[in-house]
């Protein structure tokens, strides 16, 4: 058991809450920021969250924001932070297209604000900095697979932002000693992946409509290629990179690679539903080919359950990512536990079981609208 401090930004995202649940095991005490909402945005540590009046609390949230200098640097100061995992981000690609401007003032201008603060408040030699970088810096890929050393090409407005996260990161340890360092991690996703990123959309859709409660899913580029993993095992490494002698960068990857339509498939599986896929480009579609088992009670055979909508297209897209974790396994040995096969097991069994819960309060009359449009 630690008595170490750690402070995560963006700890009521997916990642941030597998971390902070990781290091209150090993006895740290975690200090979160959130955001301001008009509603809870908490939903993913509410069960780690104990009341403030309870004894031996570990586990504490401020408010706070990544645009917001002064009030990262009062948070750091009153926290006096052992590590800092910066995980707090405009994380969606295709919105980042949308909102260019915010997506560099919080993912890149963000990271620079807390490693200023840092040294404005002299930690530098006290306070372990974790970037979360992003397979998406190799975006346009120049090399396969994708390691520490593959030339970055980034394609779209986020990756941008997070390669000046990348490179400020690698220059305040060159150029103030700090212990600061990137993981460059590959797709990862669990249960607790946010609802519009492609797995989840397909795990969320593929359920719904199983039991009725959707009628078709609708995706973008079904050939895009993606090495993914899970968060469980991703937020680990994130440990693992603040603890070595020396700061260093690490891929992060399973090394295996499959499609959206792939990912599509596996998830029907999972649901007893045999999917093909016909027509091409644009108009591709998957109708049911067979039915196994009692997980799909609303679908029969022939009916058309996945459509293209180009508006789910990005204006430049990454077609294909594949990491080499080579140096986290020789390094560190890391190496990934869970498969993607699990992975999507997991995903659709909990997606299967909300689908359920809905379905049964929409026969009995309650008013259920789980349809997603982005
Ligand atoms: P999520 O989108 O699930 O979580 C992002 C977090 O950042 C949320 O807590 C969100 O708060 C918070 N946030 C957003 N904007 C701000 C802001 N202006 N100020 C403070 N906090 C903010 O992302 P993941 O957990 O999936 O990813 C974690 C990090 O890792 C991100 O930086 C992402 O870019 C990066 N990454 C993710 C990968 C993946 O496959 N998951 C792969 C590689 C890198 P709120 O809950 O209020 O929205
Ligand atoms: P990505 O994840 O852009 O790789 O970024 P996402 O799941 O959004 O897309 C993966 C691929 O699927 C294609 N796609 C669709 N994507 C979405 N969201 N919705 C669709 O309907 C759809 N149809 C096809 C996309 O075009 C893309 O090729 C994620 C984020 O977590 C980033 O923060 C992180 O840095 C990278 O992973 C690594």
């Amino acid at each position: 058991m630690t008595n170490k401090v750690a402070l995560i930004t963006g700890v009521t995202g997916q990642d941030g809450s597998y971390l902070a649940e990781f290091l209150l095991d090993k006895g740290y005490e975690v200090h979160g920021i959130k955001r301001r909402a008009s509603s809870f945005n908490t939903e993913r540590v509410d069960h780690i969250y104990k009341d403030s009046h309870e004894e031996d609390v570990k586990f504490h949230l401020h408010y706070g924001d990544l645009t917001d200098t002064s009030n990262l640097t009062r948070i750091i100061q009153q926290v006096q932070p052992d590590e800092i995992y910066n995980l707090g981000a405009q994380s969606h690609v295709a919105v980042s297209f949308e909102s260019p401007e915010y997506t560099a003032d919080v993912d890149a201008i963000g990271t620079l604000r807390l490693l200023e603060a840092i040294r404005f408040l002299g930690l530098e030699k006290k306070t372990r900095f974790y970037q979360a970088s992003t397979s998406e810096l190799f975006g346009e890929v120049q090399e396969t697979p994708q390691r520490e050393t593959t030339p970055f090409y980034p394609r779209s407005p986020y990756a941008a932002a997070k390669m000046y996260a990348y490179w400020i990161t690698v220059n305040y340890r060159e150029s103030y000693g700090m212990y600061a360092c990137n993981g460059i991690l590959f797709n990862h996703e669990s249960p607790r992946r946010g609802e519009t990123f492609v797995t989840r959309k397909i795990t969320r859709a593929i359920a719904n409509i199983a039991q009725g409660l959707e009628k078709c899913l609708y995706l973008g580029n079904m050939d895009a290629l993606r090495d993914w993993g899970h968060a469980k095992d991703y937020v680990r490494m994130q440990w693992m990179m603040l603890q070595q002698e020396q700061p260093e960068d690490f891929v992060i990857a399973t090394g295996k690679q499959i499609s959206v339509r792939d990912f599509v498939r596996m998830s029907a599986a999972e649901v007893g539903i045999t999917l093909e896929f016909k027509g091409e480009g644009v108009d591709e579609y998957a109708v049911v080919a067979g039915i196994e088992g009692d997980n799909a009670p609303a679908l029969s055979v022939g009916d058309v359950v996945v459509r293209v909508d180009p508006k789910y297209f990005r204006p430049a897209e990454v077609e294909t990512l594949l990491g080499d974790p080579t140096k986290a396994k020789e390094k560190l040995g890391w190496t990934p536990e869970i498969t993607v096969e699990e992975m999507c097991a997991e995903m659709v069994l909990n997606d299967l079981n909300k689908a359920k819960q809905h379905a049964l309060l929409k026969k009995h009359g309650y008013d259920v609208n789980v349809v997603l449009e982005h």
